[in-house]
């Protein structure tokens, strides 16, 4: 596919969730390689540059994106030629494709382990991390129950609703804001994440913090499925996560709107929970308290503030 057409379907949600935009992006730059034409190498990391700002530029909360395009990037640092830069750049997004499923998998097994037999669990938005929780404990005999929100405005619950009971998992839908009113009910939440900060703080869908609230208050373990690379290494520079605030149209018919001139509509898409109302977070490397997402960064994604300060230098 063509990478303009992978970024357009990306900023118009065709494509959305955070590992599969990254694994989008990952796949579009690797075939965008091979379309160069030409044999001088700053004219071929030019073109891969460009591309990598079209892409960057798409959607700006998920930090899988950047993980996954300067993964990939990275790879024909060393490169001499075009065709050495173009299989340095194939590979690199091939392995990035292979992890990120591989994540997937590990996170099903290390999430189905803290489901026990009998669980009603309770989740958001639509997150393949989180739902390959649920679905592998399901897929081992567990016997489930699983509330799913309608997430407003972009109804993602639908995708997650059809999924399970596609697999035959006993779900029950209900808006956004009949969580609290359920949450004694429920055993387990589970979400994924957009993003994971330095001080542990998890972004993920517009609702997720109230639900963690909600949780905290009722006791409920509040579990966040996510891959590694949506933790981000520049939160220990104290960079911040811009939260996406989306058309207002989503949210408001504009005929209606255009009726009430003292009224702003406000769209964001994502937001922020604390750590503490976080009891673990499933990663592909094990299942962490979300006060060591710095270990993470530095240990795992590489990221320590000696990367930055060659930046700086
Ligand atoms: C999707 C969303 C998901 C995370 C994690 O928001 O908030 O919970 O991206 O998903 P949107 P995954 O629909 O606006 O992209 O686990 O699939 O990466």
């Amino acid at each position: 596919m063509l990478l303009n057409e992978t970024a357009e379907q990306i900023r118009s949600m065709e494509i959305r969730g955070a590992g599969r935009i990254a694994r989008a992006a990952a796949a579009a730059l690797k075939d965008h390689a091979e379309t160069f034409e030409g044999s001088d190498i700053r004219s071929f990391r030019h073109f891969m540059g460009e591309a990598a700002c079209t892409l960057l530029a798409t959607r700006p909360t998920a930090v899988s994106l950047p993980n996954a395009v300067r993964f990939v990037m990275k790879a024909m640092e060393g490169a001499g030629n075009v065709p050495e830069a173009q299989a340095a750049i194939r590979r690199a997004a091939d392995s990035f494709l292979l992890s990120s499923k591989h994540a997937i998998e590990w996170i099903g097994e290390i999430g189905a382990r803290h489901i026990s037999d009998g669980d009603v669990v309770l989740t958001h938005c639509n997150s393949e991390a989180a739902l390959a929780c649920i679905l592998t404990a399901h897929r081992q005999g567990k016997d489930l129950e699983v509330f799913a929100t309608e997430v407003r405005p972009r109804n993602q619950g639908i995708l997650t609703i059809r999924a399970l009971n596609d697999a035959g998992v006993k779900t029950n839908y209900i808006v956004d804001s009949a969580v609290r009113s359920f949450i004694n009910d429920v055993d387990l939440v589970v979400t994924g994440a957009d993003a994971v900060t330095v001080n542990g703080a998890v972004v993920n869908k517009i609702g997720t913090s109230q639900i963690a609230l909600a949780a905290h208050e009722a006791r409920t373990t509040m579990l966040v499925a996510a891959e590694t690379y949506k933790f981000a290494p520049r939160s220990i520079l104290g960079e911040r996560i811009e939260i996406e605030e989306r058309q207002t149209d989503e949210v408001l018919d504009p005929a209606v709107a255009a009726t009430l001139p003292h009224v702003r509509v406000r769209n964001p898409a994502f937001d922020v929970t604390p750590a503490r109302y976080v009891d673990e977070i499933v990663t592909e490397m094990g299942a962490i308290p979300p006060t060591m997402a710095y270990i993470i960064i530095r240990d795992h994604l590489g990221w320590g503030i000696e990367e930055f300060h060659k930046n700086f230098e």
